[in-house]
C-alpha cells in the first residue's frame, strides 16, 4: 500500500474502496457454475481463466431463454454466471432474480462501446453486462439454392418450401419462432395482439408437416450432415461451421428479423457473487472477448476487442450488418401479459398433428 493511499485510508476518505484500504478481498469459490448456450464460449478462455484464478469453470447448457427462466423461477440454486437475452433480462429484473452488480469489481466495462453501455432492458448495466450480439435468420446448404434464401417466404411459402419439405428446421424457441411467423405476415414480432398471434399460429401449424424437427442447439449439424438444406438460426452458429463446410452460409431476411444482445448476469441466488463478476470482469478484456468471438463467430459488444478481432468477422456484412440492414431489424421486447398467450400457442403448434 503506498504511503499516500495509507494516509487518506487513516482519514476514513476512501472508505468506498476497501481492497485499497487493506480490507481482506473476498476469496474466490473452487468452482464457478456458468448456465449458457451451447457452444458459445472459446474453451480455451476457460483454461485461462483456471489457470490465471484457480477457479474452474463447470458449464451447462440451455437450448432457449424460457427454458433459463423456468430453472431460475423453480429455484434452481447453483448457476454464479447466466447468459439471458434482452427480452429476458427485462422479465428477470422484473421478477427480481438477478443480483445487482458491483461495478468495482468491474474494472473492463471501460472497454464496452458506448452504444451498450446503456440497454434499455437494464439502464446503466445495473444488472448484466452485455456479452454478444446478433441476429436470427435463415442458414441454408448453399449447393441446394440458385440463390440466397434471403426472405421469410422460405420458411412459410407453401410452393418454395415444397422443394425441399422435411429438410428444414425451426428454432426451438416461442419468441424466434412466433417472431418469423409474425414477420412473414407483415406484423412486428413484438405483436401482442390476439388475432395477428392466431394467424401466426396457424401458419406455424401450416408449417409443421414440412418441419424436420424444432432444434436450437443442432441445426447447423443438420444442414452440415445433409439432413436438411435450411434452418431458422442464430448467425454465429452457421459461420461457425462454415470454417469446417463451406457450403453453408447465412442470410438476413428482407423483411427483417431480430437483433439480440445476450448478457451476462448473475441470479440473486448466486452462490459465489464476488467469482462471478472476476469471472465477467474477465471476460470483459479486450483479448478475451475478442477470443469469444472469433471462436463463435458472433458480433463483440467490446469496442476494446476489435483490434484483436479477425478481420474476416469484423468485414462480414452478415455478422456486423450496414445501417440500411440493421434499420429492418427489430429487437425482441418483453410482451408482458401477452406472455402466457405466446406459451399457450406455442404448445398448440407444438402439439398439432404432423
Ligand atoms: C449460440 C446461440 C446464440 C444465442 N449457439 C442466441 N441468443
Amino acid at each position: 500500500m503506498s504511503k499516500a493511499i495509507r494516509i487518506l485510508c487513516l482519514l476514513g476518505l476512501v472508505l468506498t474502496n476497501l481492497a485499497a484500504c487493506g480490507e481482506k478481498e473476498p476469496e474466490l469459490a473452487k468452482e464457478l457454475h456458468l448456465y449458457n448456450w451451447s457452444e458459445y464460449i472459446e474453451p480455451q478462455v476457460l483454461d485461462d481463466f483456471e489457470q490465471e484464478y484457480g477457479v474452474k469453470v463447470v458449464e451447462d447448457t440451455f437450448g432457449n431463454n424460457e427454458e433459463l427462466l423456468a430453472k431460475l423461477q423453480a429455484g434452481a440454486g447453483g448457476y454464479d454466471v447466466i447468459v439471458p437475452s434482452d427480452y429476458m433480462v427485462e422479465i428477470m429484473i422484473e421478477e427480481e432474480l438477478l443480483a445487482e452488480l458491483d461495478h468495482q469489481n468491474l474494472t473492463n466495462l471501460s472497454n464496452l462501446d458506448s452504444k451498450f453501455s446503456n440497454p434499455p432492458y437494464d439502464p446503466d448495466l445495473t444488472f448484466c453486462v452485455p456479452y454478444l450480439w446478433g441476429t436470427t435468420g435463415i442458414g441454408y446448404n448453399s449447393d441446394a439454392f440458385d440463390e440466397p434464401p434471403d426472405s421469410w417466404s422460405y420458411l412459410f411459402d407453401p410452393d418454395m418450401v415444397a422443394d425441399y419439405a422435411g429438410r428444414m428446421t425451426m428454432l426451438n424457441d416461442v419468441r424466434e419462432s412466433f417472431g418469423a411467423a409474425l414477420k412473414y405476415l407483415g406484423y412486428s414480432l413484438n405483436s401482442t395482439n390476439e388475432a395477428e398471434l392466431f394467424e401466426a399460429r396457424d401458419l406455424l401449424i401450416q408449417q409443421k408437416q414440412w418441419v424436420y424437427a424444432y432444434d436450437s442447439e443442432q441445426y447447423e449439424d443438420l444442414i452440415s450432415s445433409d439432413e436438411t438444406v435450411l434452418a431458422h438460426g442464430w448467425s454465429g452458429d452457421f459461420f461457425m461451421i462454415a470454417g469446417e463446410d463451406e457450403r453453408i452460409w447465412y442470410a438476413i431476411p428482407q423483411e427483417g428479423g431480430t437483433i439480440w444482445a445476450d448478457n451476462l448476469c448473475i441470479p440473486k441466488n448466486a452462490p459465489n457473487k464476488y467469482t462471478a463478476e472476476v469471472f465477467i470482469n474477465f471476460l470483459l478484456k479486450a483479448e478475451v472477448a475478442a477470443a469469444n468471438s472469433n471462436y463463435t463467430w458472433y458480433a463483440s459488444p467490446n469496442a476494446a476487442a476489435a483490434e484483436f478481432i479477425d478481420q474476416e468477422i469484423l468485414d462480414e456484412p452478415a455478422i456486423y450488418p450496414p445501417t440500411e440492414v440493421l434499420d429492418r431489424l427489430e429487437w425482441l421486447q418483453d410482451v408482458g401479459e401477452a406472455s402466457p398467450l405466446y406459451e399457450r400457442l406455442w404448445t398448440e403448434v407444438k402439439a398439432a398433428g404432423p
